[in-house]
């Protein structure tokens, strides 16, 4: 009885050996053709608005073959467990590095305790995430998005000073990112800073329009029927704006002049608005972050440290500078 059993033991092990040698044999097969190549694996949010398809594009445009790369890249569509299956996806691909565009902040733990046991580094970009044990992640790259929640404000205080209208009842409504977001978070917070040193200033709603022009669009249209006397919209985003401004024009009123628009991104389309003076200002968040994570993983690559946080370079473009910049535009 007990030779059968041994015999059974050692058939099972040689079994478990072969299905593993099978695995690592068909993951060095299928990247074979890769072989001097770094094998980057890259979870992106979505495809919601003109800033995500600028930076897919630069990650695109960076991380190609002939300059040392192989991307692989994932669609989230907007939605966590898409991102959470795609990084199990690149564990099980045995990729070099994952980088990580984090639709909200957090549920990160788990998955990243997975990269960290498969001994694949993981960059974030974009948006940040909250995990109790930051080693999680090699670093992030990305937006200050509370300041620019704040350059928002202080832009708004200046202009109405400027229109003489400091002192007045100033009525706002918000349309919020996706709720959790680190944009959303930080521009909300942001905003509310400078809203604190303004009592006259009322913030009517904040509703989430996704981050998308037809979600902004129809928050918009919900918020002009609730509400007859909207000074100002904030629009966490230029596709968002854009939905806002088709619905203010289809309730009769002039966006940009009737409504202060206020908005975040600064893509070329929000350019052409404030030239048509539909949106009154846009506060960039730079997508061009593919450049920025080839940097750090050609550092990595060499055995280098890398800067825990890393901020992108941002402005504030009003619609007076429009005209004169968007031949300039990168994006
Ligand atoms: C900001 C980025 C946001 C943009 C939106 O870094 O995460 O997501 O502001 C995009 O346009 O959808």
């Amino acid at each position: 009885m007990k030779i059968v059993k041994r015999l059974l033991t050692l058939s099972i092990i040689a079994a478990m050996l072969i299905s593993c040698m099978a695995c690592k044999k068909k993951t060095q097969e299928s990247y074979s053709y890769e072989k001097d190549l770094i094998v980057v694996g890259y979870v992106q949010v979505g495809a919601e608005s003109d800033w995500r398809r600028a930076n897919t594009l630069s990650f695109e445009n960076t991380f190609t073959e002939e300059n040392g790369y192989k991307l692989l890249l994932a669609d989230g569509q907007q939605k966590t467990e898409n991102q959470i299956e795609a990084i199990r996806y690149f564990i099980q691909q045995d990729v070099d590095y994952i980088v990580l565009a984090p639709n909200v902040e957090t549920g990160w733990e788990g998955i990243l305790m997975e990269t960290k046991e498969a001994g694949i580094p993981v960059i974030l970009t974009d948006r940040q995430i909250k995990v109790s044990d930051d080693s999680l992640y090699v670093c992030w790259v990305g937006g200050n998005f509370e300041k620019e929640g704040k350059d928002a404000g202080r832009w708004l205080a200046d202009y109405l000073e400027k229109q003489g209208r400091a002192d007045e009842i100033i009525n706002i409504v918000t349309l919020q990112g996706t709720i959790g977001s680190s944009p959303q978070v930080g521009r909300t917070r942001g905003f509310a800073a400078v809203m604190a040193e303004h009592p006259n200033w009322r913030m009517l709603d904040m509703q989430s329009g996704e981050f998308t022009q037809s979600k902004g669009q129809e928050v918009m249209e919900g918020f002009l029927k609730r509400f007859d006397d909207i000074d100002v919209v904030i629009a966490e985003n230029d596709n968002m704006a854009f939905g806002a401004i088709d619905a203010i024009k289809a309730a009769g009123l002039d966006p940009g002049d009737d409504i202060i628009i206020v908005s975040f991104d600064a893509v070329r389309a929000a350019f052409e608005a404030m030239i048509a003076g539909d949106l009154n200002v846009s506060v960039e968040c730079n997508p061009l972050h593919g450049p920025r994570v080839a940097e750090i993983i050609q550092r990595l690559e060499r055995g280098e440290e890398v800067d825990k946080i890393q901020y992108v370079d941002e402005g504030i473009f009003p619609a007076e500078t429009a005209a004169e910049l968007i031949g300039t535009r990168p994006y």
